[in-house]
């Protein structure tokens, strides 16, 4: 993996990267900036790895990464914000993101509720959020980021569904440099949501939205329902029109009906 000085060399932020771990291997940086959460790690201090052993998605699922061609690190937050903003925090993470990738490929992103990143049609980063509170107070939260930069092929499950910003624009990128474009994103949003005001990375969020207004299946665990995608909730829920009136969801995947 990179070095301390080259990563912080390319670093405009105040904040997020000042404090850098860097790692060859990890089992996670999600788990891995827990631990150093709990044990008092300022806002911002990040976590990245060249490779994860046990790379983590939502529900218990996994990311796949290849070593040398993937961005895979997790950021420390501490905003003073009630617990009902939470589920807020992927938004910000996917149109910071989305926002860096665009500027740097020149391609256009969608944003894929709850925390997808598509580049035309395909996965190209997925974010996971892990909170832990106290009495309704966040107390931190983890953002997890996954980003394929350079890599070539998506085999086995990935073959069709997953891409990366070489596959869709020929070129190769520095590491380095997709990375800090992407903290000094996500720290100019920042303020904002610290502040509780999502205002803008709301409205950012929806210009790259493509699911409202269509008929989707959404998907749970042992659950699933059918409808047509209207909106989001204050709270970051997907607003579903059902046969049996609007219902709210807080997680699951989302499936777009063909048209
Ligand atoms: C996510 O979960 O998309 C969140 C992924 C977050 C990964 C980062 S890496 C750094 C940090 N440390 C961790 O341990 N995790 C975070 P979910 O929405 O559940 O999507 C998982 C699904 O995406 C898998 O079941 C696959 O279908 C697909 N997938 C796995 N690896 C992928 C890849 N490299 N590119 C695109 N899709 C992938």
């Amino acid at each position: 993996m990179y070095t301390e000085e080259e990563l912080k060399r390319g670093l405009t932020t105040q904040v997020f990267g000042h404090t850098l771990s860097i790692y060859d291997s990890l089992d996670s940086t999600n788990a891995c900036a827990k631990t150093l959460a709990n044990k008092g790690a300022d806002e911002g201090t990040v976590v990245i790895a060249d490779h994860q052993t046990e790379g983590r998605g939502r529900l218990g699922r996994t990311w796949q990464a290849e070593s040398g061609s993937s961005l895979l690190f997790s950021v420390i937050l501490r905003p003073a914000f009630s617990m009902d903003k939470i589920g807020l925090l992927p938004f910000f993470a996917a149109v910071g993101i989305a926002n860096a990738v665009e500027t740097i490929t020149g391609l256009h992103c969608e944003c894929k509720w709850p925390n997808d990143i598509l580049l035309r049609g395909k996965k190209c980063c997925g974010v996971l959020l892990e909170s832990t509170s106290q009495q309704c107070t966040l107390d931190y939260a983890i953002m997890g980021i996954g980003l394929n930069v350079n890599q070539k092929i998506f085999l086995g499950d990935l073959a069709g569904k997953a891409t990366s910003l070489y596959c869709e624009s020929g070129l190769e990128f520095d590491r380095r440099n997709v990375f800090c474009q992407i903290l000094s994103s996500l720290e100019s949003y920042y303020p904002q949501v610290c502040k509780g005001d999502f205002n803008t990375v709301l409205m950012e969020w929806k210009a790259r939205a493509t699911i409202f207004g269509k008929r989707i299946t959404l998907r749970q665990v042992a659950d699933s329902i059918d409808g047509i995608a209207v909106g989001l909730s204050v709270d970051g829920g997907l607003v579903v029109e059902t046969e049996s009136g609007q219902r709210v969801w807080y997680a699951g995947d989302v499936i777009i009906a063909q048209q």
